[in-house]
């Protein structure tokens, strides 16, 4: 393991779970978060770690050429979950998708080969190989983009691959499926509808909840990136597959059975544009280097669902201000064409 890391987006759900649970697990490393702090990111996340010698926090973007090969400087792997993370933002405004997921990724690729760094893990998703009717997305199958974020995301991918390649940077990519666990800001679907469930507001399923994700609790996508980080092959990709496919009707009706809701919240309303029915990857060769999930989906999700429940100190303050301003833009006209489910 590289002693000396930096992560950037360490402030963001999955970050600042991955950066929890490396300082627990590795007593000797140091850890620096690089974080723009956008509306997703968030300081409280990693609140708990504040005064631990071990973590620095610094506020700034991956773009920025000057900060980040500072940092680089001084560290010697990099981990990059920094991403504007949002499909349907994506599709309101893909700006600020292809600054961050694509040159702020060049930026970081370039610190990494400028100052050697022993590691540079690129955190993607099983959304750069597209729409997946059937059968499961394998490693060099070809990626198949079809929102702005997706295309995003690829385009990072591709230049890590490519940087590896033509520089010999120790560049690896991970490819996971949709993460759920604490921290998790509520405009993703699960934190979304427990805390609207909560307070018995409508919950929206786009179009006929027939699409399928599948489901990976968060800690078991931050062992899988720890593993990979210390013993995958530079060049390669790894997908990180939870194997809890579900439909989103299904996973809706979970969720409000844990909550003991009913299903009258639930509201159809006019689908996402160009929206994804199925994604599924194949993880077995991740499988190969030693990593599985260790957490079932019923237990991780009513752990989940418990966490939201006794964090609403958490959650509440995020459901404010500029989040109303997107939730009006993105639900008013839905919500009000939407129908009840039979
Ligand atoms: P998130 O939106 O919760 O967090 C993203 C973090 O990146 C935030 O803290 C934000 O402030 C920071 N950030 C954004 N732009 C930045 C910039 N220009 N410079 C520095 N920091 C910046 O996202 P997440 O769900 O934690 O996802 C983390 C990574 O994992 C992303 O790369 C995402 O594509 C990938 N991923 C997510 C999932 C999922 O289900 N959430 C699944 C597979 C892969
Ligand atoms: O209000 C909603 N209603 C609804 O039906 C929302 C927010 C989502 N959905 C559907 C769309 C998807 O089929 O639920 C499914 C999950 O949606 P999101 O939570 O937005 O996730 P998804 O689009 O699948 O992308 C997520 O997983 C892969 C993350 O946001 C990405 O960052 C990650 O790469």
């Amino acid at each position: 393991m590289p002693e000396r890391l930096l992560v950037t987006g360490g402030a963001g759900f999955i970050g600042s779970n991955f950066v929890r649970r490396m300082l627990r697990q590795h007593p000797d490393l140091a850890i620096t978060v690089l974080d723009k702090l956008t509306y997703a990111g968030n300081r409280a996340n990693l609140a708990d770690l504040e005064g631990d010698p071990r973590y620095r926090f610094v506020q700034g973007d991956i773009a920025d050429a000057s900060i980040v090969d500072a940092l680089a400087s001084e560290t010697d792997a990099i981990v990059n979950f920094a991403a504007e993370s949002h499909v349907d933002r994506s599709i309101e405004e893909p700006d600020a998708f292809i600054q961050t997921d694509v040159h702020g990724t060049f930026v970081l690729l370039e610190a990494a080969r400028r100052h050697a760094h022993r590691r540079y893990l690129q955190v993607s998703t099983d959304e750069v190989y597209g729409n997946v009717p059937t059968g499961s997305s394998r490693e060099d199958d070809a990626v198949r983009p079809r929102s702005p974020y997706s295309a995003s995301k690829a385009a990072g991918d591709l230049l890590a691959q490519a940087y590896q390649i033509t520089y010999g940077v120790p560049a690896m990519t991970t490819r996971a499926s949709n993460n759920f666990g604490p921290y998790q800001y509520p405009e993703k679907i699960i934190p979304l509808f427990v805390t609207n469930a909560i307070d018995d507001a409508a919950l929206p399923l786009y179009g006929d909840g027939q699409q399928v994700r599948d489901w990976l609790y968060v800690d078991d996508h931050c062992d899988a990136i720890a593993l990979v980080l210390e013993r995958g092959e530079p060049g390669e990709v790894y997908n990180v597959g939870g194997g809890n496919e579900l439909t989103n009707l299904e996973l809706t009706r979970m969720i409000l059975e844990l909550l003991d809701k009913p299903m009258s919240l639930v509201r159809r309303v006019p689908d996402r544009a160009g929206h994804d029915r199925r994604y599924s990857v194949d993880s077995s060769k991740l499988h190969a280097l030693g990593w599985k999930p260790a957490h079932s989906l019923a237990d991780a999700m009513a752990e989940t669902i418990d966490w939201y429940l006794r964090h609403e100190d958490w959650w509440r303050p995020l459901k404010s201000g500029d989040y109303l301003e997107y939730y009006r833009r993105q639900y008013g006209e839905r919500l009000a064409a939407g129908v009840a489910i039979e």
